[in-house]
């Protein structure tokens, strides 16, 4: 589905939010001004703004572990303080600091990970069936690692959406790699989206690299749900430029790679391809994109101040106690 030029801006905007709220995110990492770990999404941001910047507010979606959901929830409008704030272990976080990163938005319907991956396919069969249930045209936007579909849930999920056409996107970010693992050694065929031939669920494999291309196939998959016909899947290609999470050794990943596979790599990042299209199509100029820039470093100065100056989230023994079994 072609894009407007409204909408190709609105991507570039949040590519390069995505881009640099990341690089806050792992910067603040190294400063020890996170709680819990990161999962750094360079090299990653383009699937998430993609997949969410076009969604409704009334619209459920599911964000991949990756940049913790950042590049997912910042598209979908969400205000990153609270965020931030949430990973910064303070009471003015989401989940009142209380959470490191397995947190919820649920006025905004972003529901983020458990501690397992693939959680997601069950509740997206649910949030599905609810959705046809309530006829308003509401989609299900479930965002997943390559990973992640090893797991018996994703094939009954994929089964039961397309029995059922229930108006679900099986968004499936593929980086390659499952933390020390290669997709190829996971999987027996290389698309993942190959799962979707077996259940006659359509399937569309972009560059994950290109923001605008896998918009194009989301808003397409987007249409085709709220119209009743069903779920679709995306495969997403994309890049992991860093280790799995930081201070995990990337045994099989970057630190093995050569030099010319980390140039190739590099050559592939998101903003950079999305700067050149929107430069060669004549609808943004450099400034421009400089703006972009300068407005997303002034929100981040923003959420960082807010995050620090609010108080640390410090729950009393007795409610952490609770529901904890001791033998
Ligand atoms: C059920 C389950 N098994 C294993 C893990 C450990 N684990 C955390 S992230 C991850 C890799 C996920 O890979 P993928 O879904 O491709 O996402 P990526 O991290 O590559 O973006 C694994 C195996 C887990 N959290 N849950
Ligand atoms: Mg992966």
């Amino acid at each position: 589905m072609a894009l407007s030029i409204d909408q190709k801006k609105s991507l570039m905007t949040n590519l390069i939010r995505a881009e640099e709220f990341n690089r806050m995110m792992y910067r603040r990492m190294m400063q020890g001004k996170l709680i819990g770990f990161y999962h750094p999404a360079e090299g990653a941001i383009a699937p998430g703004v993609a997949a969410s910047t076009f969604l409704n507010q009334d619209d459920n979606l599911s964000p991949h572990h990756r940049g913790h959901g950042i590049t997912h929830m910042l598209s979908k409008g969400i205000d990153i303080k609270y965020y931030l704030a949430e990973h910064t272990g303070k009471v003015t976080g989401c989940c009142e600091g209380r959470s490191a990163f397995h947190f919820s938005f649920p006025e905004h319907k972003v529901y983020m990970m458990s501690g397992f991956i693939g959680y997601n396919f069950a509740p997206a069969v649910g949030w599905g069936f609810a959705a046809k249930q309530r006829q308003k045209g509401q989609v299900v936007m479930n965002c997943s690692g390559d990973g992640s579909y090893g797991q018996g849930r994703a094939h009954e999920a994929l089964l039961m959406a397309q029995n059922w056409k229930l108006p679900i996107i099986f968004f499936c970010e593929n980086n390659g790699m499952s933390i020390f693992s290669t997709a190829m050694e996971m999987h027996p065929k290389p698309d993942i989206s190959s799962l979707a031939e077996g259940f006659g669920i359509p399937s569309a494999i972009v560059d994950g690299q290109n923001v605008f291309e896998v918009a194009e196939a989301c808003l397409e998959a987007i249409a085709r749900a709220r119209a009743g016909d069903g779920p679709t899947f995306i495969e997403a290609k994309t890049l992991r430029f860093n280790e799995h999470d930081i201070g995990t050794p990337d045994l099989s990943g970057w630190e093995e790679r050569s030099e010319q596979e980390h140039a190739e790599m590099r050559a592939r990042e998101p903003v950079a391809i999305a700067t050149k299209i929107a430069l060669e199509e004549g609808w943004l100029t450099q400034p421009d994109i400089e703006h972009m820039r300068e407005a997303a470093l002034r929100e981040i100065t923003d959420v960082e101040a807010f995050a620090d100056e609010s108080e640390i989230a410090r729950p009393p023994v007795e409610e952490l106690m609770q529901g904890v079994f001791a033998p």
